[in-house]
């Protein structure tokens, strides 16, 4: 199992690696975090015996898309061993349907008897029982950054933003020995998740590391503008048992009972049905169907087309060591879901038709992660950076500036159908 990058607890510490020791252009731009984790455990039908006297529906579906943009340009010069990573992303989906039997044995046609004890309470008409989680991050993190003196430590952090989401929904009803529904039961549980990054940047640096002595690996220059991950992990689990009884006779006999209001109940009815804990023997009748819905949609939405330009200038050559690091990927998306929906332990009986149906569709379009990377000359490359490092007309060389979201119109159709 692949294991999510970033903490998701806040309280943790990020660790910063990088040595102060030394003159340095550093820049973090992306390591960006987005994060969902939601959890539906709905408990309300903590049961012992379920009869549906109509038909059965029990959807359960997963759909999670990862799509990612990371296409980036990289232009590099000096004498360094340049360290580039322009890719490396990683992208997870992982879908899990559980059934859980939690071992109560069957009591259908034993002589168990309830007891005489019976409180029969009527929901006249349908019933919904809705819960739905919805959460979104959207993150807008793209900079633009200058580096261009070696005289000092310069450790510019311009992403690692965070955006999370928590949600837990615990639905506990009242506790019935014995639900009847008149109607059809329909079971709906779903999971979204979608994480979108683009992260297309373009990355500038000109190094001169004549100077750096041998063995000394913190000088060499290092460039990563991939190295992202997106993950959608979503788990559904049915906790009941799994086997499905036809009614008989008996049932209709006491379904027929119920629906008439009778109060005057024959005591041999309960013959077969099992009482759990208290002496009452509680009823729940409900006339209508049943819309016992889950849903979770989540979604990461993160832009982050960062413009780093890193310059040594060449007085550096003589001076100490320098350090250059830029970083403008390393991006964590990541969506985390659990629905836990309980049936009844004991027995479960079905009039009609049982349909179940389970559905997983998980997609990973790549739309683009089509790098350059050019090595270039050293006085081109140092030409071409002066715009950028000239004195500035004004106030500063470092601010945040915003790109727009680049798209391959050539796969917009695709993201048109796929997203909305
Ligand atoms: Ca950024
Ligand atoms: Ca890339
Ligand atoms: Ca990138
Ligand atoms: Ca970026």
């Amino acid at each position: 199992m692949p294991v999510f990058p970033a903490a998701l607890d806040p309280e943790e510490e990020p660790e910063d690696s990088h040595s102060t020791d030394v003159p340095a252009q550093i820049v973090t731009a992306g390591s960006n975090l987005a994060a969902n984790v939601a959890g539906i455990f709905d408990i309300n039908h903590a049961l012992g015996t379920l009869v549906v006297v109509g038909d059965y529906f029990r959807t359960d579906a997963i759909v999670q898309l990862n799509l990612y943009v990371d296409d980036d340009n990289i232009k590099y010069a000096g004498d360094g061993i340049f360290q580039i990573e322009g890719g490396g992303n990683e992208a997870f989906n992982i879908a899990t349907f559980l059934d859980t039997d939690p071992g109560v044995p069957s009591f259908a046609g034993s002589n168990v008897f309830p007891g005489i004890d019976w409180h029969v309470d009527v929901l006249d008409g349908d019933l919904y029982d809705v819960s739905v989680v919805t959460q979104q991050n959207w993150l807008y993190d793209s900079d633009i950054s200058v580096q261009d003196s070696y005289l000092t430590n310069y450790q510019l952090l311009m992403g690692a933003n965070e955006q999370g989401n928590f949600a837990e929904i615990i639905t506990i009803g009242g506790d019935y020995d014995l639900v009847v529904v008149l109607g059809d039961y329909h079971e709906i549980n779903f999971i979204y998740q979608k994480n979108v990054l683009l992260d297309p940047d373009t990355l500038k640096v000109l190094g001169y590391d004549e100077s750096f002595p041998e063995g000394e690996s913190l000088t060499d220059p290092s460039i990563t503008s991939g190295k992202n991950w997106l993950q959608n992990e979503a788990l559904i689990e049915q906790w009941g048992t799994q086997s499905y009884q036809e009614l008989t006779p008996a049932w209709e006999a006491l379904i027929a009972q119920l629906n008439n209001g009778d109060t005057e109940l024959d005591i041999l009815a309960g013959l077969g049905i099992p009482n759990f804990d208290d002496p009452a023997f509680n009823i729940l009748l409900i006339t209508g169907d049943v819309y016992d819905v889950n849903a979770i949609k989540q979604e990461n939405v993160v832009a982050d087309a960062d413009v780093v330009i890193q310059t040594l200038p060449a007085a550096a050559a003589d001076a100490d060591p320098t350090m250059q690091v830029a970083s403008t990927g390393e991006n964590a998306l990541g969506n985390f879901a659990t629905i836990l929906n309980t049936g009844p332990a004991a027995d479960y009986y079905i009039g009609g038709e049982l349909y179940e149906d389970e559905m997983l569709i998980q997609t990973e379009l790549v739309a683009s992660d089509d790098d350059s990377i050019k090595e270039s000359n050293p006085d081109a490359l140092a030409n071409e950076l002066v715009a950028f490092t000239s004195p500035p007309d004004e106030e500063g060389h470092d601010e945040d500036g915003v790109a727009g979201p680049v798209y391959d119109s050539g796969h917009s159709d695709v993201l048109g159908n796929v997203l909305t």
